[in-house]
């Protein structure tokens, strides 16, 4: 007897370790276990998503054929891991072998790799094929490269996948990248219908149930939970993306209006990292759309960048750096996390706003968790693990191999540049060309120092000044350190004194939010 685990994040009919076997000789195992839900204090819509997805696709499987154990997270025996379910699985069934599909984390591919010495059984670990870039060739790639530049990779990952290409090997429109149309300031008004919901049924109902009794000191509310939880669902959402937001998802990916929490976004990834839809099916039905002339190309170009591009890049670069990315903190940051970015109380609008949309539905756009809150903690020196963690809790598509690299190296500057060529660093006259929220700010954006001056200013040269050692020879910041250059030696001194002032006013959050302390 074959026995076949399948990890949260692995639910896909055409997974790898499913193809071949014979179903009658096979025992596929899905564990719900608290090491999972706990490792860190996940949001509650995480672990409501992850696990009404896997009964909802235990029972997919079943209907397919294949003969399920299911393991409740309330049930008695429950060992609490995935190791102790697959020695109880491996024990109860007699089975002599073990397939199954690399994972997405490394603790818990590491985990794996033990488990043939553990158990005495042999095991086959099969690459993630839901992936377009196998890592072997990411690895090659990487190792012909001085810089891992994502532009490079991607237009490779054109030529491999074919999409938005022509037949004599040129990108269609005759350019690889239209980035430069896609930097628009938010759209007056409000055009947008709220984006399709999906609300709770019996089994998803029944979740809510076991999370708010089990897990209700975790961050988040589940009033709106209205996430895709099969790959039906999930479709249905992807084909309402692409008629209703993709058309203007480029010239507007930049953009944030307060209160409009998904504006152009597709909101698809939770549902593409644990499995219930994948890239390639995205990329297709993205350029069928334009190929049918029911989306510009700045779009649907944009959005297949998104996809083949910078997620199948930022895969890479996590397997690369692991295990050391998550230990990386090249400015020495050591300040605690402040406490509203779990209370979301500051008057910071833009970053009251993000919290808000993070604490209610799991989910903050690109520019919210790039230019906002991780501006900000990179711009306040806070601690990059602390960082780390908290994105990790907080998002519902939020999963090591993707959420690292984003925050420890886009974000946060924490690898010295090994995926970004420079910070993201911003003041607040970038969030106020990219946003509405300063027009109801108590801070005023043009203001760097006084009471009332909007704190991303005064913490913007000050970032640049303590890290000036770091910094200043980078060729891409030549133009920020000739402003500062520029300013008197009074006008520095009082922006030092701005920065401090606001630094010392913050309160850190109390401990055990991420982690259980003790
Ligand atoms: P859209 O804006 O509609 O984009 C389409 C898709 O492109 C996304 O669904 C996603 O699959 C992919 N994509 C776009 N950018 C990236 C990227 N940088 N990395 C990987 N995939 C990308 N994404 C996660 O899936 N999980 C995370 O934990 C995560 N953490 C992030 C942390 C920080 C600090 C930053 C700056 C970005 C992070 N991202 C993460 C990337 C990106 O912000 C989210 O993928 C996106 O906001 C998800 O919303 P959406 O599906 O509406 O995306
Ligand atoms: C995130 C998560 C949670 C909260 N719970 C489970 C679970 O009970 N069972 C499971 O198989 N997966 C869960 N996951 C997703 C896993 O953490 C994810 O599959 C691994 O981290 C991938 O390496
Ligand atoms: Fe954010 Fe500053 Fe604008 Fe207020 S003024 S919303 S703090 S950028």
């Amino acid at each position: 007897m074959l026995l076949i685990p399948i990890l949260g994040d692995q639910l896909t009919l055409e997974l790898a370790s499913l193809r071949g076997v014979d179903k009658s000789e096979t025992r596929l195992l899905l564990m719900e276990v608290m090491e999972e839900a706990t490792y860190v204090r996940h949001h509650k819509a995480k672990i409501v998503l992850i696990l009404s997805a896997m009964r909802h696709f235990a029972e997919e499987l079943r209907g397919e054929g294949w003969q399920v154990d299911y393991i409740r997270l309330d049930d008695p025996d429950n060992s609490g891991s995935f190791t102790g379910e697959v020695g109880r699985a491996l024990a109860r069934h007699g089975a002599d072998a073990i397939r199954i599909v690399g994972a997405g984390e490394w603790r818990v591919q590491k985990a794996i790799e033990g488990w043939a010495d553990r158990f005495g059984v042999p095991i086959e670990i099969v690459p993630d094929d839901r992936f377009i870039c196998p890592l072997t060739d990411f690895f090659a790639w990487a190792a012909s490269r001085r810089e891992l530049v994502m532009e490079s990779f991607y237009r490779q990952q054109r030529r491999r996948t074919g999409l938005l290409m022509e037949a004599d090997d040129t990108p269609t429109g005759g350019q690889w990248n239209f980035d430069k149309d896609n930097r628009a300031p938010p759209p007056k008004g409000r055009p947008l219908r709220e984006p399709q919901r999906f609300p709770p049924d019996d089994i998803t109902r029944e979740v809510i149930a076991l999370v708010e009794g089990r897990f209700s000191h975790h961050f988040g509310t589940l009033d709106s939970f209205a996430l895709p939880v099969s790959a039906s669902e999930a479709r249905e959402l992807l084909a309402d993306f692409i008629t209703e937001r993709l058309p203007r998802f480029g010239t507007y990916q930049d953009a944030m209006l307060e209160g409009v929490d998904f504006l152009y976004h597709s909101r698809l990834s939770t549902s593409l990292n644990c499995g219930l839809l994948t890239a390639i099916e995205v990329c297709e039905a993205t350029e069928a759309a334009y190929r049918r002339g029911e989306v510009p190309l700045n779009a649907a170009e944009g959005f297949i960048r998104q996809m083949i591009g910078w997620r199948e890049y930022i895969r890479g670069m996590y397997w690369l750096e692991m295990p050391g990315l998550s230990g990386v903190n090249y400015f020495a940051n050591q300040r605690d996390l402040p406490d509203f970015y779990w209370t979301g109380q500051t008057d910071m609008a833009c970053c009251a706003d993000s919290v808000r949309n993070t604490r209610d539905n799991a989910y903050a756009h690109h520019i919210q968790r790039l230019m906002v809150l991780g501006n900000f903690a990179m711009l306040a020196g806070i601690d990059p693990a602390q960082v780390a963690d908290w994105y990790l809790v907080v998002y519902a598509d939020a999963y090591e191999w993707v959420e690292h690299p984003n925050v420890l190296g886009m974000s946060q500057y924490a690898d010295g540049g090994r995926l970004g060529t420079k910070p993201y660093a911003g003041s607040g006259a970038y969030i106020n060309k990219m946003s509405n929220y300063c027009k109801g700010c108590r801070f005023d954006v043009k203001k760097r120092v006084g009471e009332d001056a909007c704190p991303f200013n005064a913490l913007y040269w000050d970032f640049l000044d303590r890290n000036e050692k770091k910094l200043r020879a980078n060729r891409r910041m030549w133009q920020p350190y000739a402003t500062w250059d520029r300013f008197g030696e009074d006008t520095k001194a009082d922006v030092r004194a701005q920065a401090k002032r606001f630094l010392d006013s913050l309160e850190g959050a109390a401990p055990g939010w991420a982690r259980a302390t003790g």
